[in-house]
Protein backbone atom coordinates (compact mmCIF):
# COMPACT_ATOMS: atom_id res chain seq x y z
CA UNK A 1 0.00 0.00 0.00
CA UNK A 2 1.26 3.30 -0.62
CA UNK A 3 3.32 2.47 -3.58
CA UNK A 4 4.17 5.08 -6.07
CA UNK A 5 6.85 6.26 -8.76
CA UNK A 6 8.98 7.71 -6.15
CA UNK A 7 9.21 4.41 -4.67
CA UNK A 8 10.20 2.83 -7.70
CA UNK A 9 12.30 5.44 -9.06
CA UNK A 10 14.47 5.90 -5.94
CA UNK A 11 14.15 2.55 -4.51
CA UNK A 12 12.41 2.45 -1.14
CA UNK A 13 9.68 1.05 0.18
CA UNK A 14 7.76 4.00 1.61
CA UNK A 15 7.49 7.42 0.05
CA UNK A 16 8.87 9.34 3.00
CA UNK A 17 11.61 12.00 2.43
CA UNK A 18 13.65 13.39 5.04
CA UNK A 19 13.81 17.34 4.83
CA UNK A 20 17.64 18.38 3.85
CA UNK A 21 18.01 20.23 7.33
CA UNK A 22 21.53 22.04 7.59
CA UNK A 23 23.53 21.57 10.88
CA UNK A 24 20.09 18.73 11.56
CA UNK A 25 20.48 16.43 8.34
CA UNK A 26 23.72 14.43 9.51
CA UNK A 27 24.64 10.86 8.49
CA UNK A 28 23.63 9.61 11.47
CA UNK A 29 19.70 11.03 11.11
CA UNK A 30 19.69 9.92 7.35
CA UNK A 31 21.15 5.94 8.06
CA UNK A 32 18.05 6.03 10.27
CA UNK A 33 15.49 7.16 7.76
CA UNK A 34 16.83 5.23 5.12
CA UNK A 35 17.13 1.87 7.28
CA UNK A 36 13.13 2.25 8.21
CA UNK A 37 12.14 2.18 4.61
CA UNK A 38 11.97 6.23 3.71
CA UNK A 39 14.84 8.56 1.63
CA UNK A 40 17.89 9.46 4.25
CA UNK A 41 19.24 13.29 3.02
CA UNK A 42 22.23 14.32 4.21
CA UNK A 43 22.24 18.01 4.29
CA UNK A 44 25.22 20.15 2.66
CA UNK A 45 24.04 23.68 4.15
CA UNK A 46 26.81 25.50 4.62
CA UNK A 47 29.31 22.82 5.00
CA UNK A 48 32.93 22.69 3.54
CA UNK A 49 33.21 20.33 0.71
CA UNK A 50 35.80 17.82 2.18
CA UNK A 51 32.81 17.32 5.30
CA UNK A 52 30.33 16.51 3.23
CA UNK A 53 32.24 14.17 1.46
CA UNK A 54 33.19 12.77 4.85
CA UNK A 55 29.30 12.52 5.83
CA UNK A 56 28.70 10.51 2.40
CA UNK A 57 31.32 7.95 3.94
CA UNK A 58 29.84 8.00 7.04
CA UNK A 59 26.44 6.88 5.43
CA UNK A 60 28.02 4.21 3.37
CA UNK A 61 29.98 2.52 5.75
CA UNK A 62 26.74 2.29 8.29
CA UNK A 63 24.24 1.32 5.34
CA UNK A 64 23.83 0.02 1.73
CA UNK A 65 20.11 1.73 1.40
CA UNK A 66 19.88 4.73 -0.97
CA UNK A 67 20.13 7.60 0.54
CA UNK A 68 20.52 11.30 -0.93
CA UNK A 69 22.48 14.70 -0.54
CA UNK A 70 20.44 17.99 -0.40
CA UNK A 71 22.78 21.19 -1.74
CA UNK A 72 21.38 24.48 -0.30
CA UNK A 73 22.21 26.58 -3.70
CA UNK A 74 23.24 29.03 -1.64
CA UNK A 75 25.91 27.71 -0.04
CA UNK A 76 29.53 29.22 -1.76
CA UNK A 77 30.56 25.71 -1.68
CA UNK A 78 27.49 24.63 -3.99
CA UNK A 79 29.83 24.32 -7.16
CA UNK A 80 32.34 21.55 -5.52
CA UNK A 81 29.66 19.78 -3.32
CA UNK A 82 28.60 19.22 -6.92
CA UNK A 83 31.41 17.60 -7.81
CA UNK A 84 31.59 15.52 -4.61
CA UNK A 85 28.12 14.45 -5.10
CA UNK A 86 29.40 12.98 -8.65
CA UNK A 87 32.55 11.52 -7.19
CA UNK A 88 31.44 9.61 -4.91
CA UNK A 89 28.20 8.37 -7.22
CA UNK A 90 25.80 9.51 -4.86
CA UNK A 91 22.32 7.77 -5.67
CA UNK A 92 20.31 11.01 -5.23
CA UNK A 93 20.17 15.42 -4.94
CA UNK A 94 17.53 16.94 -3.75
CA UNK A 95 18.38 20.62 -4.21
CA UNK A 96 17.04 23.71 -2.06
CA UNK A 97 16.93 27.99 -1.92
CA UNK A 98 17.50 28.63 -5.50
CA UNK A 99 17.04 26.68 -9.32
CA UNK A 100 19.40 24.23 -9.85
CA UNK A 101 18.75 24.36 -13.33
CA UNK A 102 22.91 25.23 -14.58
CA UNK A 103 23.95 21.69 -12.89
CA UNK A 104 20.91 19.05 -13.86
CA UNK A 105 23.02 18.00 -17.03
CA UNK A 106 26.43 17.30 -15.08
CA UNK A 107 24.31 14.78 -12.72
CA UNK A 108 22.71 13.30 -15.22
CA UNK A 109 25.73 12.30 -16.95
CA UNK A 110 26.63 10.54 -13.54
CA UNK A 111 23.09 8.86 -13.86
CA UNK A 112 22.04 10.81 -10.63
CA UNK A 113 18.93 11.30 -9.87
CA UNK A 114 17.67 15.02 -9.46
CA UNK A 115 15.00 16.23 -7.12
CA UNK A 116 14.83 20.05 -6.63
CA UNK A 117 12.47 21.94 -4.00
CA UNK A 118 10.30 24.35 -5.83
CA UNK A 119 8.34 26.42 -4.11
CA UNK A 120 6.54 27.23 -7.71
CA UNK A 121 4.64 26.12 -10.78
CA UNK A 122 6.81 28.01 -12.99
CA UNK A 123 9.78 26.53 -11.30
CA UNK A 124 8.64 23.06 -11.77
CA UNK A 125 7.50 23.24 -14.99
CA UNK A 126 10.77 25.17 -16.37
CA UNK A 127 12.94 22.17 -14.04
CA UNK A 128 10.59 19.35 -15.66
CA UNK A 129 11.53 20.75 -19.32
CA UNK A 130 15.15 19.84 -18.81
CA UNK A 131 14.47 16.56 -17.44
CA UNK A 132 15.15 16.38 -13.37
CA UNK A 133 13.20 13.06 -12.05
CA UNK A 134 11.15 14.50 -10.09
CA UNK A 135 9.79 17.74 -7.93
CA UNK A 136 9.78 18.42 -4.06
CA UNK A 137 6.49 20.81 -4.03
CA UNK A 138 7.36 23.04 -0.32
CA UNK A 139 5.24 25.11 0.36
CA UNK A 140 5.22 28.06 3.20
CA UNK A 141 4.53 26.35 6.10
CA UNK A 142 8.07 24.47 5.95
CA UNK A 143 10.45 25.85 8.44
CA UNK A 144 13.82 27.61 6.98
CA UNK A 145 13.40 29.28 4.10
CA UNK A 146 10.41 29.40 2.42
CA UNK A 147 8.20 30.54 -0.62
CA UNK A 148 4.78 31.71 -0.72
CA UNK A 149 2.11 29.23 -1.59
CA UNK A 150 0.76 26.98 0.84
CA UNK A 151 0.47 22.95 0.74
CA UNK A 152 -3.02 22.35 -0.49
CA UNK A 153 -2.81 25.74 -3.29
CA UNK A 154 0.01 24.38 -4.64
CA UNK A 155 0.00 20.85 -4.64
CA UNK A 156 -2.84 20.62 -6.63
CA UNK A 157 -1.61 23.37 -9.49
CA UNK A 158 1.73 21.45 -9.83
CA UNK A 159 -0.14 18.26 -10.35
CA UNK A 160 -1.85 19.74 -13.37
CA UNK A 161 1.44 21.63 -14.85
CA UNK A 162 3.64 18.51 -15.02
CA UNK A 163 4.11 14.69 -15.66
CA UNK A 164 7.15 13.57 -13.58
CA UNK A 165 6.28 12.69 -10.15
CA UNK A 166 6.37 14.87 -7.13
CA UNK A 167 6.31 15.05 -3.32
CA UNK A 168 4.64 17.74 -1.13
CA UNK A 169 6.36 19.30 1.35
CA UNK A 170 5.45 21.91 4.38
CA UNK A 171 2.87 21.38 7.48
CA UNK A 172 3.30 17.36 6.73
CA UNK A 173 3.81 15.37 10.20
CA UNK A 174 1.68 12.88 10.76
CA UNK A 175 -0.32 10.10 8.49
CA UNK A 176 -3.15 12.28 8.22
CA UNK A 177 -0.73 14.79 6.34
CA UNK A 178 0.67 12.10 4.16
CA UNK A 179 -2.97 10.75 2.87
CA UNK A 180 -4.11 14.08 2.65
CA UNK A 181 -1.02 14.96 0.83
CA UNK A 182 -1.71 12.12 -1.64
CA UNK A 183 -5.53 12.84 -2.02
CA UNK A 184 -4.04 15.75 -4.01
CA UNK A 185 -2.24 14.31 -6.05
CA UNK A 186 1.39 14.50 -4.41
CA UNK A 187 3.23 10.87 -4.73
CA UNK A 188 5.07 11.49 -1.54
CA UNK A 189 6.03 13.50 1.19
CA UNK A 190 9.45 15.00 2.65
CA UNK A 191 9.43 15.74 6.38
CA UNK A 192 11.88 17.85 8.30
CA UNK A 193 10.26 19.23 11.29
CA UNK A 194 9.62 15.72 12.46
CA UNK A 195 12.76 14.11 11.55
CA UNK A 196 13.80 16.85 14.11
CA UNK A 197 12.37 15.45 16.72
CA UNK A 198 13.51 11.98 16.90
CA UNK A 199 16.02 9.81 18.44
CA UNK A 200 18.50 9.74 15.80
CA UNK A 201 18.66 13.68 15.06
CA UNK A 202 21.95 15.30 16.46
CA UNK A 203 19.80 18.60 17.41
CA UNK A 204 20.39 19.16 20.60
CA UNK A 205 18.05 18.60 23.14
CA UNK A 206 17.09 21.98 24.01
CA UNK A 207 16.29 22.61 19.77
CA UNK A 208 13.85 19.14 20.30
CA UNK A 209 12.46 20.61 23.73
CA UNK A 210 11.82 23.69 21.76
CA UNK A 211 9.52 22.00 18.81
CA UNK A 212 7.63 19.91 21.43
CA UNK A 213 6.72 22.82 23.71
CA UNK A 214 5.57 24.85 20.87
CA UNK A 215 1.69 25.98 20.06
CA UNK A 216 0.42 26.58 16.51
CA UNK A 217 1.42 30.23 15.75
CA UNK A 218 4.95 30.23 17.27
CA UNK A 219 6.41 29.55 13.98
CA UNK A 220 7.10 33.20 12.75
CA UNK A 221 8.80 34.08 10.00
CA UNK A 222 11.49 36.72 9.52
CA UNK A 223 13.42 38.41 6.88
CA UNK A 224 10.36 39.25 4.74
CA UNK A 225 11.54 42.74 3.59
CA UNK A 226 14.93 40.95 2.57
CA UNK A 227 13.05 38.89 0.20
CA UNK A 228 14.95 35.50 1.74
CA UNK A 229 12.00 34.72 4.28
CA UNK A 230 12.80 31.91 7.24
CA UNK A 231 10.24 30.29 9.17
CA UNK A 232 11.77 29.76 12.83
CA UNK A 233 10.04 29.71 16.23
CA UNK A 234 10.00 32.80 18.39
CA UNK A 235 11.69 33.31 20.71
CA UNK A 236 14.28 36.40 21.82
CA UNK A 237 16.49 36.37 18.18
CA UNK A 238 13.25 36.44 16.21
CA UNK A 239 11.91 39.44 18.49
CA UNK A 240 15.33 41.38 17.86
CA UNK A 241 15.29 40.68 14.28
CA UNK A 242 11.61 41.35 13.64
CA UNK A 243 11.74 45.48 15.71
CA UNK A 244 15.37 45.68 13.19
CA UNK A 245 13.43 44.32 10.06
CA UNK A 246 10.80 47.15 11.39
CA UNK A 247 13.29 50.00 11.37
CA UNK A 248 13.51 49.21 7.44
CA UNK A 249 17.16 48.46 8.01
CA UNK A 250 19.35 47.41 5.20
CA UNK A 251 20.25 43.41 4.45
CA UNK A 252 24.09 43.69 5.08
CA UNK A 253 22.51 44.20 9.07
CA UNK A 254 20.05 42.13 9.25
CA UNK A 255 22.19 39.29 7.16
CA UNK A 256 25.32 40.16 10.05
CA UNK A 257 22.12 39.77 12.55
CA UNK A 258 21.11 36.46 11.70
CA UNK A 259 24.56 34.84 10.53
CA UNK A 260 25.62 31.71 12.73
CA UNK A 261 22.10 31.32 14.80
CA UNK A 262 20.80 28.47 13.09
CA UNK A 263 24.25 26.52 14.52
CA UNK A 264 23.60 27.96 17.47
CA UNK A 265 20.40 26.55 18.12
CA UNK A 266 21.30 23.51 16.93
CA UNK A 267 24.59 22.54 18.15
CA UNK A 268 24.79 24.38 21.48
CA UNK A 269 21.34 24.42 22.26
CA UNK A 270 20.99 28.02 22.55
CA UNK A 271 16.97 28.64 22.10
CA UNK A 272 16.68 31.76 23.08
CA UNK A 273 19.36 33.72 21.00
CA UNK A 274 19.59 30.94 18.48
CA UNK A 275 17.03 30.37 15.11
CA UNK A 276 14.80 27.43 15.71
CA UNK A 277 14.13 27.08 12.66
CA UNK A 278 10.95 24.65 12.27
CA UNK A 279 7.25 24.24 10.17
CA UNK A 280 3.89 25.26 11.21
CA UNK A 281 3.54 21.64 12.36
CA UNK A 282 5.94 21.99 15.12
CA UNK A 283 3.09 22.38 17.30
CA UNK A 284 1.54 19.13 16.21
CA UNK A 285 4.78 17.33 17.72
CA UNK A 286 4.52 16.09 21.46
CA UNK A 287 7.15 13.49 21.36
CA UNK A 288 10.48 12.28 20.24
CA UNK A 289 10.98 8.96 18.64
CA UNK A 290 13.02 6.40 16.68
CA UNK A 291 12.56 7.35 13.06
CA UNK A 292 11.42 3.79 12.22
CA UNK A 293 8.67 4.11 14.82
CA UNK A 294 7.70 7.85 13.44
CA UNK A 295 7.31 6.07 9.71
CA UNK A 296 5.54 2.70 10.95
CA UNK A 297 2.85 5.36 12.91
CA UNK A 298 2.53 7.38 9.78
CA UNK A 299 1.81 4.69 7.25
CA UNK A 300 -0.68 2.86 9.70
CA UNK A 301 -2.29 6.28 10.90
CA UNK A 302 -2.79 6.85 6.71
CA UNK A 303 -4.30 3.44 6.27
CA UNK A 304 -6.84 4.03 9.19
CA UNK A 305 -7.40 7.58 8.16
CA UNK A 306 -8.39 6.51 4.77
CA UNK A 307 -10.66 3.33 6.00
CA UNK A 308 -12.55 5.94 7.91
CA UNK A 309 -13.03 8.01 5.14
CA UNK A 310 -14.18 5.33 2.96
CA UNK A 311 -16.35 5.02 5.94
CA UNK A 312 -18.12 7.95 5.75
CA UNK A 313 -21.75 7.52 4.16
CA UNK A 314 -24.34 10.15 3.45
CA UNK A 315 -27.60 11.08 5.06
CA UNK A 316 -29.64 8.77 3.12
O1 LIG B 1 15.94 25.56 1.19
C1 LIG B 1 15.00 25.40 1.91
N1 LIG B 1 15.01 25.69 3.22
C2 LIG B 1 16.10 26.18 3.90
S1 LIG B 1 17.61 26.50 3.25
C3 LIG B 1 18.16 27.02 4.72
S2 LIG B 1 19.78 27.57 4.94
C4 LIG B 1 19.61 29.08 5.56
N2 LIG B 1 20.29 29.31 6.66
C5 LIG B 1 20.23 30.50 7.22
C6 LIG B 1 19.46 31.50 6.68
C7 LIG B 1 18.74 31.26 5.55
C8 LIG B 1 18.80 30.03 4.98
C9 LIG B 1 17.19 26.93 5.64
N3 LIG B 1 16.05 26.45 5.15
N4 LIG B 1 13.84 24.91 1.43
C10 LIG B 1 13.68 24.63 0.06
C11 LIG B 1 13.20 25.84 -0.64
N5 LIG B 1 13.68 26.23 -1.79
N6 LIG B 1 12.26 26.67 -0.22
C12 LIG B 1 12.12 27.63 -1.19
C13 LIG B 1 13.03 27.32 -2.17
C14 LIG B 1 13.31 27.98 -3.42
C15 LIG B 1 13.21 29.35 -3.55
C16 LIG B 1 13.51 29.94 -4.76
C17 LIG B 1 13.67 27.19 -4.51
C18 LIG B 1 13.95 27.79 -5.71
C19 LIG B 1 13.86 29.15 -5.84
O2 LIG B 1 14.15 29.63 -7.07
C20 LIG B 1 14.30 30.99 -7.28
C21 LIG B 1 14.84 31.14 -8.66
O3 LIG B 1 16.00 31.51 -8.77
O4 LIG B 1 14.09 30.78 -9.61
Amino acid sequence: MFTTRVCKLLNIKYPIIQGGMAWVATHELAVAVSEAGGLGIIAAGGLPPEVVRKEIRNFKKKSNKPFGVNIMLMSPYAEDIVGIICEERVPVVTTGAGNPGKYISKFKEHNIKVIPVVPTVSLAKRLERIGVDAIIAEGTEAGGHIGELTTMALIPQIVDAVDIPFIAAGGIGDGRGFLAALSLGAEGVQMGTRFVCSTESIAHINYKERIIKSKDRDAVVIGRSTGRPVRALKNEFTREYLELEKEATDFEELEKLAAGRLRLAVNDGDTSTGSVMAGQIAGLIEDIRPCKEIIQDMINAAKAQLNYITSLKGGE
